[in-house]
């Protein structure tokens, strides 16, 4: 059912070209050009390579595209993301710090063009999908043109494995290893980090806010260590809706994609018999700053989401460095985002946002520096900024 027209990468040149033979797309994007031309030598000829954020926007926005799944790391995701909603593409969205530092400016662009925008964050997409199984019904071949019925819905309950230290009572000594062990999913090293603060749940709940036209006070997280129930939607009866399944994240993602149908999947069934309890927690936001350092952003709203976003990146990058310890992390973010001087406008631009996320990045960056006890002043950080 699906013909995948292009792939991109970033450095993993050996990868992307399995992926490549495999797949056989017309067009393919990496980093930069010294990486594409390494890539031409290995391909036979014919495929056409692009580079850089402007090969991702090119291939966002071709007309022979049909679903994006934009599944990059990072607020510049947000380039091939605005090109896909504004050529009216469905976006298969993974790319979470989109959505936290441009959720208002997505939405306003998904308004305004009518593309579909589909979560494949687990989370995100367990709600989706518990909001859209009541059109699922007999209405197999025409999606509705929209799914919240935010009337309806008195509050989500997000759920979180709740990370490698839930029951660890001190993070002080906590190394990078322990960190990098998350209980439950295997996933990418800046995610795994944030899944250990709980700083990722903070900015699920920044998304759904977004993805779902909620208020801050209608979205709570529950902890849920063995991942099998992924989020759950109350609506304004006290009726309960939950979504479950094995944590892998195919399912979202195939969901996503064929949405609104359902389609066989490789995916193990559940199986609630062996699993026999399932068992719930309440946060602990003293344990977890980053948890309240979310709401906050978001109550305050405007460029303090992308503040967040872009500081954390840089913040984690320090930590997986060694520069700075575990439990400095929430306290380094929050000074980022005390000395930030945000924009007059309550619903700042596109072009305010960046800047607040450039200034983030050298803020936090600066700090890390102090922190680290590094002479040269300022921390040389990989994560990508905007030049
Ligand atoms: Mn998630």
């Amino acid at each position: 059912d699906f013909r995948v027209f292009a792939l991109t990468g970033g450095k993993n040149l050996r990868r992307l070209k399995n992926q490549i033979l495999r797949y056989r797309p017309e067009i393919v994007a990496v980093g930069n050009s010294t990486l594409a031309r390494k890539l031409k030598d290995k391909l036979p000829s014919g495929i056409k390579i692009l580079e850089g954020i402007e090969g991702l926007v090119e291939i966002a926005g071709h007309s022979e595209v049909e679903i994006v799944v934009n599944g990059l790391v990072g607020s510049m995701g947000i380039f091939p993301t605005l090109e896909a909603i504004r050529c009216k593409k469905r976006v298969a969205l993974a790319n979470k710090e989109t959505i936290v530092a441009f959720g208002e400016v997505v939405m306003e662009e998904v308004e305004r063009s009518g593309a579909e925008l589909i979560p494949v964050d687990s989370e995100p997409s367990a709600i989706f999908q518990c909001l859209s199984a009541r059109h699922e019904y007999g209405q197999k071949e025409k999606a509705p043109s929209r799914i919240p019925n935010h009337v309806e819905i008195k509050r989500i309950l997000l759920t979180a494995s709740g990370g490698p230290f839930l029951k660890r009572k001190s993070l002080k000594n906590v190394t990078i290893q322990e960190a990098l062990r998350h209980p439950t999913w295997k996933m990418g090293k800046k995610i795994t980090i944030d899944s250990a603060t709980l700083m990722n749940k903070g900015f699920e709940v920044i998304e759904a806010l977004w993805f779902f036209h909620l208020s801050p006070s209608q979205i709570q997280i529950l902890i849920h260590p063995h991942s099998i129930v992924h989020s759950l939607v109350e609506f304004q009866d006290g009726s309960l809706l939950a979504q479950m399944g094995v944590p892998d994240m195919r399912l979202p993602i195939q969901y996503a994609l064929t949405y609104p149908q359902r389609l066989n999947s490789l995916v193990r069934p559940l199986d609630l018999a062996k699993v026999k309890e399932l068992k719930f927690y309440p946060p602990d936001f003293k344990k977890f700053p980053c948890l309240q350092l979310a709401y906050n952003a978001l109550k305050k709203g405007g460029t303090l989401p992308a503040v967040l976003s872009a500081a954390d990146e840089v913040v984690v990058d320090g930590f997986l460095l060694g520069k700075i310890p575990f439990v400095e992390i929430p306290s380094i973010l929050k000074n980022v985002m005390k000395n930030h001087n945000p924009p007059k406008a309550d619903h700042p631009s596109l072009e305010e946002i960046l800047q607040a996320d450039k200034w983030a990045r050298e803020e936090a960056g600066r700090i890390v520096a102090v922190a680290g006890g590094s002479s040269s002043g300022r921390l040389r950080s990989k994560a990508p900024a905007f030049t």
